[in-house]
């Protein structure tokens, strides 16, 4: 019996040694340690016939045989695992200096960044941003700016209707009537805005974006006007561009001007873009009429104010050179891509 435990036990060790695979060491695990058919569970069963006094030295022997071989597939298993771990790794390898893919960076659209340049410019020139609902009433879109209810500008072919009273705002200054209501001057606002009128063709969308400023003050003269404005100008389109005031009308307004800058296409010599006159219109303005202020409980007698108003997309055209406005409004991307 001694000498067969001995050769078992070098029997065991050298198939333990020889094994490559989890799967053919557990099956050797079974072959020794099972519990129903394991050598060492039959061993144990056999010393009922061992007589008597052999029997605590053999079964001291069988348990350490054991012993021995349940830590020798413990070990064998360990190193079979870790093995199989490397060999994965060593497999899977990342290549870590292959470039990686960039992610597709968003850009802001052309009339975002039109938009952002122009109220940052008066910004800097100390005026406030003020808004307010695209959904107006008549009364402040129209009554309270001085356009009578017969004025061309309420007409149904220029002004979407909600309903009889109710309309989308044709420009942003309702927004200026409701902040003076509430507000005593000084007064330095500017409020931009999306606007709409029934109007589409190359130049005209029914939406488009406006930014309106005004200015009321105790002696605000049309001087101011000018200063803010040519500034306005230089800041956005260079500190060279040629600019004129040419006189002009708005129920809101007297006196009132246009203000146009030297064609950015032709430098002024004359083009299609231009209409051939060397000039460019880009804003609108005027000293508000005491009319206006008289609806907002103003003393006209007192206060003096000029205001003003710009299309975005028209700017947005003539800085980026885009001869349609619908360019704006596709998402095309490729035409995005570009700002
Ligand atoms: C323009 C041109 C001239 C204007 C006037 C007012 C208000 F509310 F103060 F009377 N807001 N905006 C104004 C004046 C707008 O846009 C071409």
């Amino acid at each position: 019996m001694k000498e067969r435990l001995i050769s078992l036990m070098a029997e065991a060790k050298n198939e333990i040694e020889e094994t490559i695979s989890l799967e053919i060491l557990e099956n050797l695990r079974i072959k020794y340690l099972g519990r129903k058919e394991g050598i060492f569970t039959q061993l144990l069963k056999q010393m009922a016939n061992l007589p008597f006094q052999e029997r605590p030295e053999t079964g001291k022997l069988i348990n350490e045989i054991k012993n021995k071989v349940t830590q020798l597939l413990e070990e064998k298993g360990t190193t079979l695992k870790s093995k199989g771990k490397a060999q994965k790794l060593s497999q899977e390898k990342i290549d870590i200096t292959l470039p990686g893919i960039l992610p597709e960076l968003g850009k802001l659209h052309p009339i975002t960044k039109t938009l952002k340049e122009i109220i940052d410019i008066f910004i800097r020139l100390g005026f406030q941003v003020a808004e307010g609902p695209e959904i107006e009433s008549s009364y402040y879109n129209f009554d309270a700016l001085n356009i009578p209810s017969h004025h061309p500008a309420r007409d149904m072919h220029d002004t979407f209707y909600v309903s009889q009273d109710i309309i989308l705002r044709t420009h942003t200054s309702p927004v200026q009537i409701r902040v003076m209501e509430k507000q005593l001057p000084p007064l330095r606002i500017i409020v931009p805005g999306r606007v709409y009128r029934r109007d589409a063709d190359i130049s005209h969308s029914p939406m488009f974006h406006q930014v309106e400023g005004l200015f009321v003050d105790e002696q605000a003269t049309f001087s101011d006007l000018k200063g803010v404005l040519s500034t306005f100008v230089h800041l956005i389109f260079g500190s060279e561009t040629e600019v004129r005031f040419r006189p002009s009308f708005f129920p809101f307004t007297e006196p009132s001007a246009e203000v146009d800058i030297a064609c950015v296409i032709c430098a002024g010599t004359g083009c299609g873009v231009c209409k051939y006159t060397g000039w460019l219109e880009i804003l609108g303005a005027g000293m508000v009429d005491p009319e206006v202020f008289k609806i907002v409980n103003y003393d006209s007698t007192k206060y003096t104010g000029f205001a003003f108003g710009l299309g975005v997309e028209r700017i947005a055209m003539l800085k980026y050179g885009i001869n349609n406005i619908r360019l704006f409004f596709e998402n095309d991307m490729r035409f995005l891509e570009q700002f």
